[in-house]
């Protein structure tokens, strides 16, 4: 492929972006009407499908556009396609590997799934079913999970647990520990999302930086738990080491995007002070996907601020940088 995206990032408005240059590959469409002017497919990096056929793809990108318990601000039912949007619009090209990451991988993009709406025990059920299937067809596929909002996390390590038939190692980027036995009623929040797989997973929680008394001891009460505060990142990288040390061989990444900072992504539900940078951030992955065996992964609880890209778009490239860790052996 080439450099398809070069005149995507003039910083231009929505009405220029129709005038991009054709992809080079436009399987789905009419073969007398390739040469037209079509925009990139609602698919992650705008993949063609040559580069995102199912067959040929190392990873998988399942969208669950899942809102229900919400405590603050809403809006991450549309963080799924906000994620897809914005990733049509990043650089093939990853100068940290000299590749075009993404079509030399393959990455295959599902509908979104939808849940029932027949409560949160009902749609987290109905997850965990869809999840074991999504597992079972994706066979070696690295299957990439984009939220929604935080609960969808428990289901999905839930799937990992039972398809694996042991213990899972959890890696939360989170501001928040997520380890209420239940929150407004209900034992299926996102702020219970932790709280859920504690009979199968242990949990090593970075950037944490919001958290009530009763998460302290929960953390305190069980050993495998270890969480990581935000205070304590900034100062130097050996927390770094000290996540590591407590990481097991396969490991879950869920990527609650609240812990970046919110000078970064102020479009997410609960925006606490004091997180992640993006540097660090990659630095810390990229040792994670290098030194353990990474299972699987989610992004989650982006909540799209209408007119406001660059939240979008972080997200969307952290996406495309945990595919590329996952596959860095591909790239020497
Ligand atoms: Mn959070």
């Amino acid at each position: 492929m080439g450099n398809r995206r070069s005149d995507d990032h003039t910083g231009r408005g929505d009405a220029d972006r129709e005038a991009r240059p054709p992809a080079p590959h436009r399987g789905a469409v009419p073969r007398g009407l390739r040469d037209l002017e079509w925009a990139l497919p609602q698919t992650f990096l705008g993949l063609d499908e040559e580069a995102g056929a199912f067959d040929t793809a190392r990873a998988v990108i399942l969208p669950v556009p899942y809102e229900a318990t919400t405590s603050y601000g809403g809006g991450t039912r549309a963080g799924p396609a906000a994620i897809i949007d914005a990733s049509r619009y990043i650089e093939l090209y990853d100068r940290e590997f000299g590749a075009e990451v993404g079509p030399a991988i393959g990455v295959h993009t599902l509908p979104p799934l939808e849940l029932t709406r027949a409560g949160p025990a009902a749609a987290m059920a109905e997850l965990k079913e869809a999840h074991d299937r999504v597992l079972a067809a994706a066979g070696d596929r690295f299957v990439l999970m984009l939220g929604g909002e935080h609960a969808v996390s428990a289901p999905a390590i839930r799937s990992h647990a039972t398809h694996r038939g042991e213990r899972v190692s959890v890696l939360q980027f989170d501001a928040h520990a997520d380890l209420r036995a239940e929150y407004e009623g209900s034992p299926h929040s996102h702020a219970s999302a932790m709280a859920r797989v504690l009979d199968l997973a242990d949990v090593v929680g970075v950037g944490l930086r919001g958290v009530s008394a009763e998460e302290v001891e929960v953390a305190r009460a069980h050993d495998g738990v270890h969480l990581i505060w935000a205070d304590d990142m900034w100062e130097s990288d050996a927390w770094m080491d000290e996540a590591m040390e407590r990481l097991g061989g396969d490991v879950y990444i869920t990527f609650d995007v609240d812990y970046f900072d919110p000078s970064l992504v102020p479009s997410t539900g609960t925006p606490e002070p004091g997180g992640g940078d993006w540097y660090r951030t990659l630095r810390f992955l990229r040792r994670v996907f290098e030194e353990r065996n990474v299972i699987g992964a989610d992004v989650v609880e982006l909540a799209p601020t209408p007119g406001l890209r660059a939240p979008d778009f972080l997200v969307a490239k952290l996406a495309y940088k945990l595919l590329a860790y996952r596959f860095h052996a591909l790239f020497g």
